[in-house]
């Protein structure tokens, strides 16, 4: 077991101009999964996520809503902070840029950049989408957009810059001796050049509308939307006070999940504003891959947009959480389809998995009385199996700490399998009929397979491993990662519950045909 440490993780703030997608559900849920893993692996965590409610989008947003801004945003952010429950996010704390904790943070931020001169008084004459809240240069444009396809507008203001191009070596040699800083590695690598082509100021207040936080001795200037939210993961833990217990504890964060789209302000911007504040940059920015939808890119435009609740509603929670992190190596973009999440559903979950699960308990209610059977002298192949599910932590936890989803749960299912292979080879059933000590002592070792298999599986889908602990009377107290191995094994004789199935099926009569297949 890892020894005790501070693990400070956090989601982007979503902006409110609308309400939650899978995108923001898969950021979130990619959090969750390990913060989840972490706690029960016995670690100090906080995990953040929350609402970007300033800018021009927002405030373009509440106009055509007809209300205020203010109104606009305390409506708006509800369905995010309502995301939580609904897909089991177990974040620590929910944040909004409106709230004034975080207003004094991003203005003491700007006092300590303006103080140590890192930022000054200029004006501004460039392009800018709304959309992305974003400036681009002449030269990115693409037919008179922006790259994303943004449109943008000319913009001509006085405006603060802060001094980037002063910290183009800096940020190179930081990421030089930060290998680890950037995942995946294309996307360091595409960073580092983006930084080795060269780095210009950057436009970090705007005068031509009011919805954001007030620069610091100048009324007429508001702060940049990126700048103020960026800002949101140091007031979580308590900046400015940077001697609170919080702050000492948690910060640099440890990890920043992001999607690709916003790799650049994470890697490139937000290290160049700490470093210039002389605070520790965060240990690590993960920027996970995109969605499309039946191999469409999702957009509100194409009306493909995917609610993450009526995916709950339609295939359960465990399954979409399972779908999400095992059905792409994490990082990659990948493809929602509905054949592509029933053929997990029914495949990894109800029939791998949950099928040894019923079987064994069945048979233990059968042949056992309903009580965990008493494990003779165990042979080769008990030992094996056994071993390996014991072992399992060590590569999980291995992959968990990279954000390498998919390969732990590849890891944990070809347990899943070996358990499937041996109670064919072992054939419990048969047993019973001639050596009912032989076949207890099969059904006890797998019970202790599926012990450990429903505790490491905890993080990805929570509630299905609860009911499995359950079935197998496993305490409360006893579902932690410490409790793996011979230390938390199940008692022989111990009275087990009635038990019941954990991953249905999928039924559907009419599948979409054509697709996905097998
Ligand atoms: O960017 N697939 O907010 P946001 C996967 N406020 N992920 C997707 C996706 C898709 N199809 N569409 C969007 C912001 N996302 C800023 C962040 S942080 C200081 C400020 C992801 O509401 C996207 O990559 O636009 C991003 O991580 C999040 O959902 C949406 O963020």
């Amino acid at each position: 077991m890892a020894t005790t440490q501070s693990y400070y993780l956090t989601t982007p703030i979503y902006y409110v101009n609308d309400k939650p997608h899978i995108g923001h559900a898969y950021t979130s849920l990619a959090c969750d999964a390990l913060a989840r893993f972490l706690r029960l692996d016995g670690d100090d965590v906080k995990f953040l996520t929350g609402t970007d409610e300033h800018g021009q989008k927002v405030e373009k947003a509440a106009k055509e809503a007809g209300i205020s801004a203010q109104s606009f945003v305390d409506k708006m952010s509800q369905p995010f902070r309502a995301l939580s429950p609904a897909i089991g996010f177990t974040n620590d704390d929910f944040i909004r840029t409106t709230e004034a904790r975080h207003i004094a943070a991003a203005q003491q931020l700007w006092r300590e950049l303006r103080a140590r001169d890192q930022i000054y008084l200029g004006s501004y004459a460039g392009w800018y989408a709304v959309r992305d809240e974003t400036y681009y240069a002449e030269s990115e444009l693409i037919d008179g957009a922006a790259p994303t396809g943004a449109p943008v507008e000319w913009v001509e203001e006085p405006s603060y810059f802060f001094r980037l191009s002063r910290w183009q070596d800096r940020l190179l040699s930081f990421y030089d001796e930060n290998p680890d800083f950037i995942a995946p590695a294309t996307r360091r690598n595409e960073v580092i050049s983006f930084v080795r082509g060269g780095l210009t100021d950057l436009s970090v207040s705007r005068t031509s509308f009011r919805w954001g936080v007030p620069v610091p001795d100048d009324d007429a200037h508001i702060m940049y939307v990126w700048m103020d939210a960026l800002t949101n993961y140091m007031t979580a833990v308590g900046y400015p006070h940077t001697d609170s217990s919080d702050f000492k504890k948690y910060w640099p964060a440890r990890l920043h999940m992001v999607g690709k789209d916003i790799l650049r302000f994470h890697a490139v911007f937000w290290p160049a504003f700490l470093m210039a504040a002389e605070i520790d940059p965060p240990k690590r920015v993960f920027a996970h891959g995109w969605w499309t939808n039946e191999g469409e890119k999702i957009s509100k435009t194409v009306g493909n947009v995917i609610d993450p609740l009526v995916l709950i509603d339609t295939y359960g929670l465990d399954q979409l959480r399972y779908f999400l992190l095992r059905e792409v190596p994490f990082g990659n973009d990948g493809d929602f389809s509905h054949q592509a999440m029933v053929n997990r559903m029914n495949g990894d979950l109800a029939n791998d998995f949950g099928n040894l699960v019923q079987r064994v308990l069945a048979m233990i209610q059968r042949y056992c009385d309903g009580r965990v059977p008493l494990a003779g002298p165990l042979e080769d192949a008990d030992e094996a199996l056994l071993r390996s599910a014991q072992n399992l932590i060590t590569p999980v936890r291995d992959a968990f700490l990279r954000q390498a989803y998919h390969e732990a749960l590849d890891d944990i299912w070809r347990v899943v399998r070996s358990a499937n292979v041996y109670i064919d080879q072992q054939a419990p059933w048969k047993l019973q009929k001639i050596d009912a000590n032989r076949a207890a002592t099969v059904l006890y070792i797998l019970a202790e397979v599926i012990r450990h298999l429903a505790l490491v599986i905890q993080p990805v889908t929570p509630t299905a491993a609860g009911k499995i602990l359950d079935q197998l009377a496993v305490n409360l107290a006893d579902r932690t990662f410490s409790r793996i191995g011979p230390v938390g094994a199940l008692e022989s004789g111990t009275l087990l519950p009635e038990p019941s199935g954990v991953f249905p099926r999928f039924t559907e009569l009419s599948i979409p045909s054509g697709e996905g297949g097998g």
